[in-house]
């Protein structure tokens, strides 16, 4: 059942959405599946990724279901821009690391996994080896 049209047609609360939604990261932002959270605030999610390419890996979602770069408002892009922007502050602060990486996939053909969008913050360090 897709997210945005099941919240049209019903008064149900979030969770109960999530829960019977499809959407991996629905869930997580509903609390219906555990995550380590990383920030949040009323638009946005920050957590850590469960295949970490990197210590502190972490992806930013909007709160409300958008798909992918194609799909999300030019609002809702603003929003998500600002919480990487502090993650990336945040992870400086903690892990120390070298560089950052600040990705997002959009379409299998481009290595997207999870249709619901997200942008990867990667902390890197010199020789680290990752390819990303
Ligand atoms: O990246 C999707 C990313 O989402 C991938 O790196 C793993 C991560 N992922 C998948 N399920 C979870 C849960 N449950 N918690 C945390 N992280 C998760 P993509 O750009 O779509 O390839």
């Amino acid at each position: 059942m897709k997210v945005a049209k099941a919240r049209q047609a019903s008064r149900w609360p979030d969770a109960i959405i999530a829960w019977v939604s499809d959407c991996t990261f629905c869930k997580i932002v509903a609390g219906v599946l555990p995550s380590y959270r990383v920030l949040e605030d009323e638009h946005t999610l920050a957590f850590l990724n469960i295949r970490p390419a990197a210590p502190g890996h972490t992806l930013v979602v909007p709160r409300v279901h958008v798909r992918d770069v194609w799909e999300i408002s030019k609002v809702s892009h603003g929003e998500v821009a600002d919480m990487v922007h502090r993650v990336a502050a945040l992870l400086k602060a903690t892990l120390a690391p070298e560089g950052v990486n600040v990705k997002h996939n959009t379409g299998q053909a481009a290595g997207q996994d999870v249709f619901h969008y997200h942008v990867h913050v990667v902390p890197r360090w010199r020789e680290d080896g990752l390819r990303l």
